[in-house]
């Protein structure tokens, strides 16, 4: 999850002396590092590569930085025509660092251990190419996709074939599972998201099993409420990362008979750490731990989470007597 290294110590030195965010995204042994940090410490399941969701803009072209205490900074598309700038030619050859830092990752992350590839999707990645960075209300982005929609599937369908390239790259290289981040998902009126996160989701996900049938894909769409269903009826996905807002009984009912659900500790109960985290991770696997499930944060860990309740949430899990691992 995002700025998941923040809170470890030996992250922040890497950090210190690598210049640029980007640049130590596309620095194939840094970021094979960074990956391996948290797994060395706490010996979690699975690796996520260290990368960003943003590398995808960047390697179209649009210029992307990251500033320190405001976020991503892009200079943002204000039209249609702004759309042919963006070269969709080049985008393997920038994003090979990438595929490298996987490489060396599988490498050196022990078999058992699964190693997860990301994208944004179309629709999450949009708002930052829209709005020219994070955002409240989504308002540009909204307009230029309920106003002009042929317009805006123009950016949609770029963004389908580059994210789907990039992911089949990934794989290719040696991440064993995929997740899409789709975190402003739940912005969207439902006739809406059904448009811009559900389709181009699901164009992904056959795209990339149709090279790949085997590849487990997870989707977050994160405060999508209801459209949840909707995603796990996708045909080629095989797990749902579940926000915290979503409700235990409700997923356990409606969404873990369709697909495997990851999720959802509020990252806050893990800043808090002792007895209120303990509770609330116990009642999240009494609700999960019979079915198919991978625990999991709703959210990113937050930069200020002390480690020590890291490795008491790890412990408390494995210790959990009805996980058969
Ligand atoms: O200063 C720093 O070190 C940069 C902080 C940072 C980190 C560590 C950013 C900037 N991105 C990342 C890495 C990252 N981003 C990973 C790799 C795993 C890890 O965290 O170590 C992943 C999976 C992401 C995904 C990501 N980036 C998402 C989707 C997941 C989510 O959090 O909803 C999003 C929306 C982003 C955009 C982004 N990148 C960075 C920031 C600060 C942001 C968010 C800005 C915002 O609030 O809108």
């Amino acid at each position: 999850m995002r700025q998941a290294g923040r809170y470890l110590p030996e992250y922040r030195e890497l950090r210190k002396n690598t210049g640029s965010f980007l640049n130590l995204c596309y620095s194939p042994r840094l970021a094979a590092e960074a990956t391996l940090q948290p797994i060395k410490r706490f010996d979690f399941d699975a690796a996520i590569i260290f990368s960003d969701i943003l590398v995808i803009p960047d390697a179209l072209g649009q210029s992307v930085s990251f500033q320190e205490g405001i976020g991503p900074l892009l200079d943002s598309l204000t039209g249609f025509d702004d759309l042919k700038k963006l070269n969709q030619k080049k985008i393997s050859d920038r994003l090979n660092p990438v595929y490298e830092a996987i490489q060396i990752t599988r490498e050196k992350l022990p078999e058992e251990k699964a190693l997860i590839g990301f994208a944004g999707a179309p629709w999450t990645i949009s708002t930052y190419m829209i709005e020219g960075g994070t955002s409240r209300d989504f308002l540009k982005t909204k307009s230029w996709a309920f106003s002009k929609p042929l317009e805006f599937s123009g950016l949609i369908d770029i963004l389908v074939d580059a994210i789907s390239e990039h992911l089949i790259s990934q794989i290719e290289a040696g991440a064993t599972t995929l997740q899409i981040f789709d975190s402003w998902a739940g912005m969207l009126p439902e006739q809406e998201f059904d448009q811009w996160c559900l389709k181009p989701i699901k164009k992904i996900v056959y795209c990339v099993k149709e090279k790949h049938p085997g590849i487990p894909i997870i989707v977050f769409p994160r405060l999508a409420g209801e459209g949840y269903i909707k995603i796990a009826e996708i045909e080629g996905v095989s797990a749902v990362s579940l926000d915290q807002t979503v409700s235990l009984n409700w997923a356990k009912k409606t969404l873990q008979s369709k697909v495997t659900v990851q999720g959802n500790l509020d990252p806050v109960y893990l800043l808090a750490g002792g007895k209120v985290m303990r509770d609330e991770i116990a009642r999240i696997l009494k609700a999960f731990s019979t079915g198919p499930f991978v625990f999991n944060l709703g959210h990113g860990v937050l930069p200020t989470t002390p480690l020590e309740h890291v490795s008491e949430l790890c412990k408390f899990i494995s210790d959990w007597p009805e996980l058969d691992g």
